[in-house]
């Protein structure tokens, strides 16, 4: 039996998490799961934001469902990706009918390398004053992180691979990750290959986001654009997220714990839901993950929804929205 690791974390982690356990649970499939503590409350409750228990079960698991991070995010989501060796953080942004938003026709995927840049957490502070952050790219991981965006993209019929960089003012780090991607690029004959600046493409991300199809890009610049990217397809409550490695993976919304609607129940659990139908994809459990999303379709399509997409259903109203859909065929 597939061993499930469930981390709610904290604030709207905990009410999305619920929500999309609903729906999982709703399909009677077998799973075993084990709820473990992390984040803000587990901080207060044992001393650390990661329990060791946590971290271990997490490594043992065949997958994470994660909600979300509150001030802690840098000691519990990131040290878990990394403690999980989860390089690749993979983002899709879609627009879905029904869902008032700047593009109704977006389709790209973010593919964010997940294991070092800025998010290495090597920062110091040489003295009063002054603060250093290390940037850390490698041939390695920028190749590795290149391979999976390509090969991502032949095998899910995409027609493009987009490197985004700033090679021009990074010389060095960035100048390393555009050449590992230009080089694995010259494997993929088959595969359209361009390059922009970070700053050039969060310009052309809002006005003409048609031209990206694959994105692969360094660990800071993946995050930032892909809450630019949520922002063309309806909010952060539309889009999920998987990290994945060669022996475990984590799945969780590309949004956090939303401290300012924590508790009211209202937030959107769209993107938990789908992370957790990524995670079901990986699984193995293709044709369950399809009609996850099928159903989430249907839903937003009819105004079914929170108040964040126009609505005023809650998180678990929404849940039992697509529960509903799930099974009246
Ligand atoms: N589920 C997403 C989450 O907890 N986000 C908090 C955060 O700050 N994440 C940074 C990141 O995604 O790298």
């Amino acid at each position: 039996m597939k061993k499930i690791a469930i981390i709610p974390g904290d604030g709207i982690g905990k009410e999305v998490m619920d929500a999309a356990l609903r729906v999982i649970d709703s399909l009677g499939m077998d799973f075993e799961m084990v709820t473990l503590d992390a984040g803000d409350d587990a901080l207060k409750e044992h001393g650390t934001a990661l329990p060791e228990e946590t971290l271990d079960k997490a490594k043992k698991s065949d997958a994470v469902l994660f909600g979300a991070a509150g001030e802690t995010a840098a000691g519990v989501i990131i040290k878990l990706r990394q403690a999980l060796k989860t390089y690749v953080n993979l983002r899709p942004a879609k627009s879905y009918p029904g869902v008032k938003c700047l593009y109704p026709d977006v389709d790209l995927v973010i593919v964010r390398e997940n294991s070092e840049c800025m998010y290495k957490g090597i920062e110091f502070e040489p003295e009063a004053g002054m603060s250093v952050a290390m940037r850390v790219i490698t041939e390695k991981a920028s190749k590795r992180i290149a391979e999976f965006a390509f090969k991502y993209a032949r095998d899910n019929g995409r027609r493009k691979v987009s490197c985004i960089h700033k090679a021009n003012v990074m010389k060095k780090t960035c100048g390393l990750f555009r050449d590992s991607c230009r080089e694995v690029a010259k494997k993929y004959q088959d595969i359209e290959y361009d390059e922009y600046y970070v700053d050039a493409a969060a310009m052309f991300l809002v006005l003409d986001p048609k031209r990206f199809d694959v994105i692969v890009t360094t660990n800071l610049f993946g995050d930032i654009l892909s809450d630019e990217a949520a922002g063309l397809v309806g909010g952060l409550g539309l889009l999920p997220s998987a990290n994945i490695g060669d022996e475990n993976a984590i799945f969780e919304p590309v949004h956090g714990s939303a401290p300012d609607i924590a508790g009211k129940g209202i937030a959107n659990p769209s993107a938990m839901i789908l992370s957790a139908a990524m995670m079901l994809e990986y699984l193995g459990y293709r044709d369950e993950a399809g009609q996850i999303e099928k159903a989430l379709e249907h839903v937003l399509l009819e105004g079914k929804v929170t108040p964040d997409l126009g609505g005023n259903l809650s998180t678990m109203g929404m849940a039992e929205e697509i529960v509903r859909e799930l099974h009246s065929t």
